[in-house]
């Protein structure tokens, strides 16, 4: 039997013996609970440094932080290992992967069974919303992974305080980890980043009983189960079964020159722009954004009818590639201190690189795989194309003051939006809280990188930028979003908007500027929700007029003709947009809410005319 390496810092009765039996099966050298103190991230990033998994970088340049390189097969979320095991197939949905529950806990047992053999189990308690909130739910992720622990300790709040709160009888989710790669006698990972084949990966969620186990991979979502695991796909079964939202969301404060505020929740698919949004610097005079979260939101109803979130995370897994001090600089300085930085390249003075950092590489770099890289001679990019840095929300210099409010902040207006190089203009508004419902149920983007298994540049339909993160069957999720609609009245709920940052010319150059530009758009936005912000009704919505978004100073980058295009109703494009939303909907058979097959209907009717 495993030994604990330290005392066992609760008296929960059900969660010691959770842990002794998974100790039992995954068979480590030793249990270690951890406390989430800094001395603890200290340690275990000493150690990582000391067996070479970890690179520490300069602290002249990056002070407190450090460089891993993934195995080249783990760079990313596994959506085709991903399943939701419900325990009928119906539950999980059309698109969704699907094994019986027994089967698979069948074949991953067999896969634990001495699977941290030379590695330590951790116990990682943690709390996904501010620690003793209301809002707030608990997980205990058990791990062999140090990485995932100390990444842990900056995304979600770890520790004593959370065992606390738990007492001896709270509830929990039970999340178990492993890399997959058990060690023998003596052998060590040589500073090889460990995980298992990709046949062997499993990220496996068991919805009726609230329950995550993932194998074989040591990335990101695959690992910190905290985040799209818990956060997003059980979330979300818990927000069906109880009347809330969990929703793949960033939130911005957005304060206007009179210093009034709102706040907004947008869907983008991954790599679409939350984190980029959710810190934007407007480019026009007197306007401010601050961050609330830049990835998830969890929203309930409050008293007054109106929506409230919170941002059940405490820091940022964050795109490095492309974020520079011009794109998004308060990531920049968000991640210039106490990071974790995966698969980007490294600088000869101990500084990290990557593509579109805004400045060329300096001298020879080491890039993602470990390899000398010269930007004369490359053939390759020198760091992944989702390479990520993991950093503090409290190091965010954009960071609202109200960020950990446990009362969340009531939403004025929802986004959505994905990459669409043509059709979808800049921005239009719903006609009604089913039209958004709508909106959301379509929304669709070109493929990134944030997904190992899918093919870049091809467009899929990717609902309310859930598709790989809903718990349940997405046409009950629709009808999910419906309901929430019918809870409150039309003066209360958010207003719902979609916009699309990412056309381009038939020539491939971006038709808009994006990045703190998109302050202009927010705008409209924030007059449309004020009743004012000058909009013409069109057969796919509210639109505005073509001197409705402030261009101050911008008229030189988008001239008049650009702005016609940007806001140009495309009724062919729409016609084939209607045919491919017809295909989209037929996955959901009888699924599919009657309110959006009238809405799709209508919409063909409008088109028509
Ligand atoms: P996940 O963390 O995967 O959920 O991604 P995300 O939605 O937070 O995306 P993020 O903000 O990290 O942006 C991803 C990529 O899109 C980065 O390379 C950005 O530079 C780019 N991007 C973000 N906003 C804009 C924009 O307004 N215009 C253009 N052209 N690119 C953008
Ligand atoms: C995403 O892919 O939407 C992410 C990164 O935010 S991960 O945490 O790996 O899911
Ligand atoms: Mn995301």
């Amino acid at each position: 039997m495993a030994k604990h390496l330290n005392a066992i810092p609760t008296k929960h009765a059900k969660l010691v013996e959770w842990v002794e039996q998974w100790a039992a099966i995954c068979k480590p050298e030793g249990i270690y609970w951890c406390d989430g103190s800094k001395a603890e991230y200290d340690r275990l990033a000493e150690e990582m440094v000391q067996s070479g998994l970890a690179v520490r970088l300069n602290p002249a340049k990056k002070p407190n932080s450090l460089l891993f390189r993934s195995d080249p097969s783990d760079v990313a979320r596994v959506e085709n290992r991903t399943f939701i095991a419900s325990e009928k197939q119906e539950d999980a949905g059309p698109t969704n992967n699907w094994i019986d529950p027994k089967e698979l806990k069948k074949t991953m047992l067999g896969l634990y069974d001495g699977c941290m053999k030379g590695r330590i189990l951790y116990v990682i308690p943690f709390s996904m919303g501010p620690v003793g909130s209301n809002i707030a739910k608990i997980g205990v992720e058990l791990t062999d992974s140090a990485y995932v622990v100390i990444n842990m300790h900056i995304m979600t709040r770890v520790g004593t305080k959370v065992l606390e709160v738990l007492g001896d009888k709270g509830e929990f989710v039970p999340c178990v980890h492993s890399v997959g790669k058990p060690l023998a006698e003596g052998e060590s990972d040589h500073g090889i980043w460990p995980c298992a084949p990709i046949e062997k990966k499993y990220i496996a969620h068991f919805p009726e009983t609230r329950e995550i186990w993932s194998f074989g991979s040591g990335y990101g979502g695959n690992a910190l189960l905290g985040k799209k695991c818990l956060a997003l796909r059980i979330a979300s079964v818990q927000a069906r079964d109880e009347g809330w939202m969990a929703e793949h969301m960033l939130i911005l404060k957005l304060t206007s020159p009179e210093g009034k505020v709102k706040y907004v929740a947008g869907a983008f698919p991954s790599a679409c722009g939350k984190t980029n949004l959710a810190m934007l610097i407007p480019t026009l005079k007197g306007w401010k954004v601050e961050t609330i979260g830049d990835d998830i939101a969890w929203m309930k109803f409050g008293k007054d009818g109106r929506l409230y979130a919170i941002n059940p995370e405490a820091g940022f897994f964050g795109v490095a590639p492309g974020t520079n001090m011009e794109s998004n600089k308060n990531a920049m300085i968000s991640a210039s201190r106490d990071t974790i930085f995966t698969n980007v390249a490294l600088t000869e003075d101990g500084d990290v690189w990557w593509e579109g950092i805004g400045y060329d590489a300096p001298g020879t770099l080491i890039d993602w795989k470990g390899q000398k890289w010269d930007a004369a001679t490359a053939t390759e990019k020198a760091a992944h194309p989702n390479a990520r840095f993991t950093a503090r929300a409290s190091n965010c210099p954009a960071i609202a003051p109200e960020w950990e409010d446990p009362a969340g902040v009531p939403i004025d207006a929802f986004l959505f939006g994905g990459r669409r190089p043509n059709t979808i203009p800049l921005v239009h508004q719903s006609m009604s809280w089913e039209h958004g419902v709508f909106m959301g149920s379509i929304v669709g983007s070109e493929v990134t990188a944030a997904a190992l298994d899918l093919k870049a540049g091809t467009v899929r339909r990717d609902p309310f930028a859930m598709l790989p993160f809903c718990g349940y069957n997405m046409g009950d999720y629709f009808a999910h979003w419906l309901e929430i609609g019918q809870k409150s009245t039309a003066d209360k709920l958010p207003k719902i908007f979609f916009v699309n940052w990412f056309r381009k010319t038939a020539d491939g150059r971006w038709l808009w500027p994006g990045f703190g530009d998109n302050s202009r758009v927010l705008k409209w936005i924030f007059e449309r929700c004020d009743g004012t912000g000058k909009a013409v009704e069109t057969q796919i919505g509210y639109m505005p007029t073509v001197d409705a978004i402030d261009r101050t100073g911008l008229e030189d980058k988008v001239t008049d003709a650009d702005m016609k295009e940007l806001l140009a109703l495309d009724i062919d494009g729409w016609k084939k947009e209607f045919d491919s939303i017809k295909v989209h909907y037929e996955k959901f058979g009888d699924k599919l809410p009657q309110a959006l097959r009238d809405q799709l209907k209508a919409l063909e009717q409008r088109l028509a005319k």
